[in-house]
């Protein structure tokens, strides 16, 4: 499989070297302004390789609208993984990576006519279903589609509840769809739920493995079906320090208790699971404001850093999603009321609204873990603020892996720590900024209300906070 269009080259790093040395390296030459990512091309392979250990059964269709990079995109395909798209451009973007449209599944269950017909020409036979209008839809412009029917089955906790929009009842209304397909001739092979993303309900995966036996059961018996592709969906937790194991029991057993005969092929769309944690995002404190004196109790400080709601942090607005800032440089011990905003006009671009803090100076840099899922795929240049830029990593051992087990190949790479602030802000040739040190002098008018008069007062004040 040929791999192309890395946005950059991946940067091998030392034993010695980590995410946060190289974001050291970046910015301590005091060149870089722009917010910027570190990826760790290693995390996703060791992911890879937690995910084949855990459920080996099941094969890992990855979402691609949690993260399309080239480089998560090329990578995963490289390691063998199939797709989950959602619509034509994300089923193009794989069909030029060289995967086959067989690993490919549309799993959309409400889908654009020619987001069909192009699925029709390009051979990718797989898609969901939850309504009687698809099926329709899908009689007359891809007879030949083999359709998935998309079942609810709610995790009682989840950060992103999706069964409020996809999926039927899978008892009231799942048998008279099938029933329908049957009379269409539209081949149904199999059955797919989504429990919703970031699952905190794991045994939810038993309960919903079990009802789609149910209906395997029914379509075989009473439709004649030959059901062969049982999808498990997404759901699964990608922080760094959360683990799978809890969901990969019950999956597991769900598939021992209740599809033991191993010809039915079992699918999961994971997203976040892969990307998550293998996303690291570095933003610049470009600016402060103290609100309220020494006397408010509510006096805090804000801080204005260079990404927010419409860029990377979108994932704030669209799921119940908290992030936790870390400051790069530790300024005191002391914690102070603080907030942290992003760069827009808008009131609603805020990140943080009422932590505690250390001193955190002009210049510093704030580093957020944990960023690599629904976070760049959706993130705008809105006020005109770029979305970061992404900067590659790798360990030596997933280099060797990369390169001699699958299909990279060494041109994609660059050796050595020094080379990693390549692809730094173009254009950025500023100095670093600093406080002027003088007092500043200025005067200000007053208000005398004893006679009503205006008089100016000389006063001296300080540039910096
Ligand atoms: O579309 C969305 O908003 C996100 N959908 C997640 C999703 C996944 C897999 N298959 C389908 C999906 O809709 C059909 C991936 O789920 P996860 O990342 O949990 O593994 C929901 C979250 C973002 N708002």
């Amino acid at each position: 499989m040929k791999v192309t269009n890395f946005e950059d080259r991946i940067h091998v790093i030392d034993e010695d070297s980590n995410v946060t040395s190289v974001i050291k390296n970046i910015v301590e030459p005091n060149e870089q302004e722009d917010a910027f990512y570190v990826c760790d091309v290693g995390d996703m392979v060791a992911k890879y390789k937690t995910w084949k250990t855990q459920m080996p059964r099941v094969e890992p269709h990855y979402a691609v609208k949690c993260n399309d990079s080239p480089i998560v995109l090329s990578t995963l395909a490289s390691l063998g993984l199939g797709f989950d798209c959602a619509s034509k451009g994300e089923i193009s973007k794989i069909l030029k990576l060289g995967v086959e449209p067989s690993r490919i599944i549309f799993a959309n269950p409400a889908k654009p006519a020619s987001h069909i017909r192009y699925a029709n020409t390009s051979d990718v036979k797989m898609m969901t279903f939850d309504s009687a209008s698809e099926l329709y839809k899908v009689k007359k412009m891809f007879p030949e589609a083999k359709m998935v029917l998309r079942i609810r089955y709610d995790a009682e906790v989840a950060q992103c509840r999706l069964g409020v929009k996809f999926g039927c009842d899978p008892v009231l209304e799942a048998p008279h769809l099938l029933q329908l397909a049957h009379t269409l001739g539209i081949q149904v092979i199999g059955i797919s739920f989504h429990v919703g993303s970031g699952c905190g309900d794991p045994p939810v995966f038993y309960k919903a493995i079990g009802a789609a036996r149910k209906l395997f059961d029914y379509a075989e018996m009473e439709l004649g079906f030959n059901m062969t592709l049982l999808d498990i969906g997404g759901g699964y937790p990608g922080d760094k320090g959360t683990s799978i194991d809890k969901i990969a029991y019950y999956v597991n057993k769900g598939l021992d208790d209740f599809f033991e005969d191993d010809t039915v092929r079992v699918i999961a769309e994971p997203g976040r699971f892969f990307v998550a944690s293998a996303y690291t995002l570095v933003c610049n404190v470009y600016a402060t404001r103290t609100i309220g004196d020494n006397q408010d109790p509510n006096k805090h400080t804000m801080y204005f850093i260079n990404d927010g709601v419409y860029g990377s942090f979108n994932c704030m607005l669209y799921e119940d999603r908290k992030v936790t800032p870390q400051l790069l440089k530790i300024n005191s011990t002391t914690e102070y009321p603080s907030s942290i905003w992003g760069p827009t006009c808008d009131g609603m671009d805020v990140i943080a609204r009422s932590i505690m803090l250390p001193e955190v100076n002009i210049g510093d840099w704030i580093v957020f873990e944990d960023m690599g899922a629904y976070t760049l795929s959706a993130a705008s240049a809105f006020n005109g603020f770029p979305v970061p830029k992404v900067h590659l990593i790798v360990d030596q051992p997933t280099w060797y892996f990369l390169r001699d087990e699958v299909c990279l190949t060494n041109e994609h790479f660059a050796l050595g720590n020094d080379n990693i602030r390549l692809g730094l802000d173009d254009d950025f040739s500023a100095k670093p900024w600093t406080y002027p040190e003088l007092p500043v002098s200025m005067s200000i008018s007053r208000f005398d209300i004893s006679n009503g008069e205006q008089y100016q007062e000389h006063v001296l004040d300080y540039a910096k906070p």
